[in-house]
């Protein structure tokens, strides 16, 4: 179950954490310990994914079949979720205990997943059936959603995790880093690209194939499309969005199309990183401009 699930993503996060590190402190003494703790990470990704496929109703994940949908795995999965949250505490009691981050690691993690869980739980409270109602996916609710279900675990975490590992012997202000990287965080808005992945990657390359428009999300492209569309198209919208059958999705991607969002979505993604790039460079510090721009260049025009 561990082998399944935990490897293979891209490892962004856990990979932040160890960069960062390094970055700041010139690459010297990142111990097996550390990099045991990064394991954290993603096996919190990967206890929040095994659930969230089945919420989302979802096929596959990194180029495999979603872990519920093995034939000998179905609703055992849920446990499984639970088994993978339970080895968080477990791994950093192994490797924290005594130490004086412990509790505030242990508290980290916690605080992250109660943040997660609550924009898992907008995420899904939007799409219920009887309340769907397009007109009320705006951007502040996406906002809304990624900033919970996904900019805190994915850079909020990483930052402050951190500002805990240095804590003991810091040389510089930490705590400048955890508020440049929730700035960062909030900022990206990194599940915009995950949005126009869903409906425009290729299954192939981003490992998984999108639901968005069956599950009816409050994704980034309908808010667009419901934007840009003139009476007609916003029926069109109203008809096919969230339906199972592929004809009505085929029919929605066409309307993106003719709306042009790839280009919308290119135009926003290219001035969201001029306006990233000249905040970062705006930071008092190398170090953490560093640290910043190894995030970006993480996600920015990334393929999956
Ligand atoms: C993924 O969003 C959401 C999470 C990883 C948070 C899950 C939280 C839980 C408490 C289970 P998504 O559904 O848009 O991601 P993807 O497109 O990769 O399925
Ligand atoms: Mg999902
Ligand atoms: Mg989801
Ligand atoms: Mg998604």
């Amino acid at each position: 179950m561990l082998d399944y699930n935990v490897p293979g993503g891209k490892l962004n996060r856990g990979l932040s954490v160890i960069d960062s590190y390094q970055l700041l402190k010139d690459g010297k003494e990142l111990t097996d310990e550390r990099n045991f703790s990064c394991i954290c990470t993603w096996v919190l990704q990967a206890y929040f994914l095994v659930l969230d496929d089945i919420m989302d109703n979802s096929q596959t994940r990194r180029g495999q079949p979603c872990w519920y949908r093995l034939p000998k795995v179905g609703m055992i999965a849920v446990n499984d979720g639970i088994v993978l949250r339970n080895h968080i505490p477990r791994i950093l009691k192994k490797h924290f205990r005594g130490k004086p981050c412990y509790v505030d690691l242990l508290d980290l993690f916690n605080e992250v997943e109660f943040q997660t869980a609550c924009g898992q739980m907008i995420d899904l409270i939007t799409t219920l059936e009887g309340e769907k109602d397009l007109s009320k996916y705006s951007i502040p609710l996406h906002h809304r959603i990624v900033q919970y279900k996904t900019a805190y675990y994915s850079f909020y975490l990483p930052g402050i995790y951190l500002r805990v590992e240095i804590n003991g012997d810091c040389d510089f202000h930490v705590h400048q880093v955890a508020c440049a990287l929730l700035m960062a965080g909030e900022n990206l808005e990194n599940h915009i690209d995950d949005d126009y992945l869903d409906c425009f990657g290729h299954p192939d390359v981003i490992g998984k194939i999108g639901t968005d428009i069956e599950d009816y999300k409050c994704s980034w492209l309908v808010v667009k499309a419901m934007e840009l569309s003139n009476e007609e198209q916003k029926k069109l919208l109203h008809e096919n969005y969230g339906k199972e059958d592929p004809t009505s999705v085929a029919k929605v991607k066409e309307l993106y199309n003719t709306l042009n969002l790839q280009g919308v979505f290119e135009e926003y993604e290219s001035k969201s990183y001029e306006k990233l790039i000249s905040s970062i460079e705006a930071h008092p510090s190398k170090a953490v401009q560093a640290v910043l721009k190894s995030f970006l260049a993480k996600i920015y025009k990334r393929q999956k």
